[in-house]
């Protein structure tokens, strides 16, 4: 009982550490949880990744203005930094499992959610092509053309953007690469009716079911 108070408090002052954009106790709060053997995942959805909601919440409320969610922001990118090579020794398999080419569309630069999604693939054997934020069309079917099957995992945390994740679609189907490429969209905008209207092959709400959708294509 003590010891899982002891983790629901360690879990409100990591949320804390985000929602205040104190980019450096977040990242001691990461070490910490790291030396005291914490389940990694556990910390970083329901910590850091709910002090990062909240800052959102309050932004959209009026009550935090962009530069303090920036800050927010700034201070789950250094948690994550400290946990990320974590994350992937925790479960790195010798053996790539396929290719994966990830990464947020074009006019978003919403990358903190794609690059865990990104680092819990590359810690169950998926070898990671990671574009970035903000990539253009061209920029995945380059990639996607270098392969001879890969997964395309696109993120996008926008209403505006999440139609650039059809237009893909759209262009792997004009230049004959959509045969080969099995397309899995993300984001919290996106849904499962979503990736059907889209003529994606799948949809994945989180880090943990991207793995497991991927995993169920192979
Ligand atoms: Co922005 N932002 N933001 N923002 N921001 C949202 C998305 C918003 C919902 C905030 C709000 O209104 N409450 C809102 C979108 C509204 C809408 O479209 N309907 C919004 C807006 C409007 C904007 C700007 C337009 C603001 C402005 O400039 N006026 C601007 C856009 C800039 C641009 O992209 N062109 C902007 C800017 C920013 C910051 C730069 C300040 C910062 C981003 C920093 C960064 O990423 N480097 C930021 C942040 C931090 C957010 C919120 C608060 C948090 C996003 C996040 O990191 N979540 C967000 C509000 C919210 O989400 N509640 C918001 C934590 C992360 C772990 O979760 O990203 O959901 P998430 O990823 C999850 C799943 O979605 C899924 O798995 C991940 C892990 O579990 N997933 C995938 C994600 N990608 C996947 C891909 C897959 C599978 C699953 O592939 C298969």
């Amino acid at each position: 009982m003590l010891a899982k108070d002891t983790v629901r408090q360690f879990l409100a002052r990591c949320e804390d550490s985000v929602l205040k954009g104190e980019k450096q106790l977040a990242a001691e709060l990461a070490t910490q949880s790291l030396e005291r053997g914490y389940d990694i995942l556990d910390i970083v959805d329901n910590g850091f990744a709910v002090g990062i909601r909240r800052a959102g919440d309050l932004w959209e409320a009026g009550e935090y203005f962009l530069p303090e969610l920036a800050f927010s922001a700034e201070a789950m990118k250094s948690a994550m930094t400290v946990l990320q090579p974590a994350l992937i020794r925790a479960d790195a398999r010798s053996v790539s499992k396929g290719v994966v080419i990830i990464g947020t569309v074009q006019g978003d630069i919403h990358d903190i959610g794609k690059t865990l999604v990104a680092t819990m693939l590359s810690a169950n054997g998926y070898q990671v092509i990671d574009l970035g934020s903000d990539v253009p069309h061209t920029r995945f079917l380059e990639e996607a053309s270098r392969h001879d099957h890969c997964f395309l995992c696109m993120s996008a945390l926008l209403t505006t953007t999440m139609a650039n994740q059809a237009q893909v679609i759209g262009l792997l189907e004009q230049q004959r690469l959509r045969d080969k490429v099995r397309v899995i969209v993300g984001g919290a905008p996106t849904s499962e009716p979503w990736a059907k209207d889209i003529g994606a092959d799948r949809y994945a709400a989180n880090a943990v079911e991207a793995v497991q959708v991927i995993d169920s294509l192979i």
